[in-house]
C-alpha cells in the first residue's frame, strides 16, 4: 500500500508539472503562425516597395518561404503540429489593390494549402496582416478611407472563392489595434502617420482622431468580409470566421479604487474597442464617453454587418503589464497638448510596479514580459464578460537577442523559451479545465526566426533557428524537441 501511494503521489506530481497533447481536450489545435511580409521574401515577384527599420533590414529576402515552403511544411509535421497559421499577401493576388487578379499569386497560395493538406496540417489563413497594397495608400491613404471596405471584401471574396474549398479556418485582420496605434497613432509602423510632439516625427497624420478612424474602416471591412462569407460560402464550405486581437493582460499597480478602474479603461481601450463592436454591437461606454465625437458611430447598418460576425475570437497573447490612473498631468497635458488619443484611457500601463520592480522576466523585446498567469486571467475574462465565446490563441511565444556573436549550437540551446511555453500552457489549460474556458486552439509564435515590424532581423522569435549568413538554413532549437515530445506523447 505504501508503495501504491507513493507512486500515485509521483504520477499526480509528474502530471501537474509535466502537461502534454493530452492533457488537453480532444480536438484541442496546435499550431504555429507566420505572417506573409515576415516570412515570404521574394517581394521583388510582386513589385513591392522596400520598407527600411531600426537595424537598416527589409523584408525583401525575409525568410524565404515563398521558395522554401516545402521545407518549411516538413518541418512543421515532423513536430507534430496540427496547424499552421499563415497570412495571404493582398499585393501578391492584386498588385494595384482592385481590378485584375494576378494569376501567379493566387497560385502560390493554391501550392501552399496543398502542400499543408497533403501532410495532413490544416491551414488558418490571415487575410491582413499589415501588407497594404502600395496602390490603395496612394489612391484613397488605405484604411483612412472608407472606401477601402468595399476593396477589402472584394480580396476576402476572391480568397473564399479560390481556397474555400479547402481553407476552413479564416481570420480577417491581425491585430487591428496594432495598425491604429503604431501606425496612426504613434507612427512606428507603416504607414508613420502621428501628430504626437507637434509633428517631430512624422509628417502627416492626426494622433488623436486617425486610430479611431482606421479601427472603425477594419471592423466594417471584417464585417462586410464577414456577410458576404455566411451569405455566400459558409454553407457550402462549412468553414468559420475570426479576428486576431492583440490582448496585453493588465493588472492594477495598486488596489486602489482608481487604479482599478484605470484597469478596466485600460482593457476597453484594447481589447474592448474591438470585441464589444463584434460581440455587443458598439463600442465600450468608456470609450464612448471619454472619446466622444472623435469616435465614429456605428449607424443600424453597420451593427447588422458587424455584430455576431465571429465565429472564434483570435487572441495573440504575449505579455501582461500594470496600470494605473494617470492622473491630470498625461491626460491633460499629453492629451490635449500633444494631441494623442494614447491618453484618452486616462491609465498608464507599464511593466513596472510602484517599487520599479518588473512585472516578471524579460524576453528579448521591450515589452515582452513573461507573466504566464496573465493568459488564465485573459481567458477568464473573455469568459465572463462576453459570454464564453470559442478562442482561438493565434500567437503566443517569445524572442531571444540575435547576437552575431553566438554560436549556433548555442543559440538552439532555449531554455527560457520552452520555460515560457510550459508556462503559458499550463495556465492556459487550467482555465479550460479548472474555469471552463472555451479555449479550442494554441498557435505559436513563431515557426522559425523571421523578421520583425519594428526590431527587424535584431529578434529571434522562432522554435527553429535561421542562419541569416548561411542560405538561410533552418536548424531546430531545443524548444522544437520539447514540443515535438509534447505533441505525440499521449
Ligand atoms: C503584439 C503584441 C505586442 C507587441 C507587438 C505585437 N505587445 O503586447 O506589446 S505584434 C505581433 C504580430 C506579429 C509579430 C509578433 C511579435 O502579430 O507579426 O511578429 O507579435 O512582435
Amino acid at each position: 500500500a505504501l508503495i501504491m501511494a507513493v507512486l500515485v503521489a509521483f504520477e499526480t506530481q509528474t502530471c501537474l508539472s509535466q502537461i502534454n497533447r493530452a492533457s488537453f481536450p480532444k480536438g484541442f489545435i496546435f499550431g504555429t503562425a507566420s505572417s506573409a511580409f515576415q516570412y515570404e521574401g521574394a517581394v521583388k515577384e510582386d513589385g513591392r516597395g522596400p520598407s527600411k527599420i531600426i537595424d537598416f533590414s527589409n523584408a525583401d529576402e525575409a525568410v524565404d518561404q515563398y521558395h522554401l515552403f516545402d521545407e518549411d511544411i516538413k518541418l512543421m509535421k515532423d513536430m507534430g503540429m496540427d496547424a499552421y497559421r499563415f497570412s495571404i499577401s493582398w499585393s501578391r493576388i492584386y498588385p494595384n489593390g482592385t481590378g485584375k487578379i494576378n494569376q501567379a499569386g493566387v497560385d502560390h497560395y493554391n501550392k501552399l494549402v496543398n502542400t499543408l493538406l497533403a501532410q495532413g496540417i490544416e491551414p488558418y489563413v490571415t487575410l491582413y496582416h499589415w501588407d497594404l497594397p502600395q496602390a490603395l495608400h496612394d489612391r484613397y491613404n488605405g484604411w483612412l478611407s472608407p472606401q477601402i471596405i468595399k476593396d477589402f471584401a472584394a480580396f476576402a471574396e476572391t480568397c473564399f472563392e479560390n481556397y474555400g474549398d479547402r481553407v476552413k479556418h479564416w481570420i480577417t485582420f491581425n491585430e487591428p489595434h496594432t495598425v491604429a496605434i503604431q501606425g496612426y497613432d504613434v507612427g512606428l509602423h507603416a504607414p508613420g502617420r502621428c501628430s504626437i510632439f507637434l509633428h517631430l516625427f512624422c509628417h502627416d497624420g492626426n494622433s488623436a482622431t486617425e486610430p479611431y478612424i482606421v479601427a472603425h474602416n477594419m471592423l466594417l471591412s471584417h464585417g462586410t468580409a464577414a456577410d458576404i462569407y455566411r451569405k455566400k460560402y459558409k454553407a457550402n464550405q462549412q468553414g468559420s470566421l475570426g479576428i486576431s486581437l492583440d490582448v496585453i493582460w493588465f493588472e492594477p499597480a495598486t488596489n486602489t479604487t482608481d487604479d482599478i478602474e484605470a484597469t478596466q479603461r485600460a482593457q476597453d481601450f484594447q481589447l474592448g474597442w474591438f470585441i464589444e463592436p463584434l460581440i455587443l454591437g458598439n463600442y465600450p461606454i468608456s470609450m464612448r464617453n471619454r472619446v466622444g465625437d472623435r469616435l465614429p458611430n456605428f449607424t443600424k447598418n453597420d451593427v447588422a454587418l458587424v455584430k455576431g460576425s465571429l465565429d472564434f475570437v483570435g487572441i495573440n497573447h504575449y505579455t501582461t503589464f500594470y496600470a494605473q490612473n494617470s492622473g491630470f498631468l498625461l491626460r491633460d497635458l499629453i492629451g490635449k497638448v500633444l494631441n494623442d488619443s494614447l491618453s484618452d484611457s486616462g491609465t498608464l500601463t507599464l511593466p513596472f510596479g510602484e517599487n520599479l520592480k518588473p512585472i516578471g522576466d524579460r524576453a528579448n523585446s521591450v515589452w515582452l514580459y513573461i507573466v504566464p498567469r496573465g493568459l488564465r486571467s485573459l481567458m477568464n475574462y473573455i469568459r465572463e464578460k462576453y459570454g464564453n465565446p470559442p478562442v482561438i490563441i493565434t500567437e503566443n511565444g517569445m524572442d531571444d537577442p540575435n547576437n552575431a556573436l553566438t554560436p549556433i549550437k548555442d543559440a538552439l540551446k532555449d531554455a527560457k523559451r520552452i520555460k515560457y511555453h510550459e508556462a503559458y500552457l499550463e495556465s492556459l489549460l487550467a482555465s479550460i479545465k479548472e474555469d471552463g474556458c472555451n479555449v479550442k486552439g494554441y498557435f505559436v509564435w513563431s515557426l522559425l526566426d523571421n523578421w520583425e515590424w519594428a526590431a527587424g532581423y535584431t529578434s529571434r522569435f522562432g522554435l527553429y533557428f535561421v542562419d541569416y549568413k548561411d542560405k538561410l538554413k533552418r536548424y531546430p532549437k531545443d524548444s522544437v524537441r520539447w514540443f515535438k515530445k509534447f505533441l505525440t506523447s499521449t
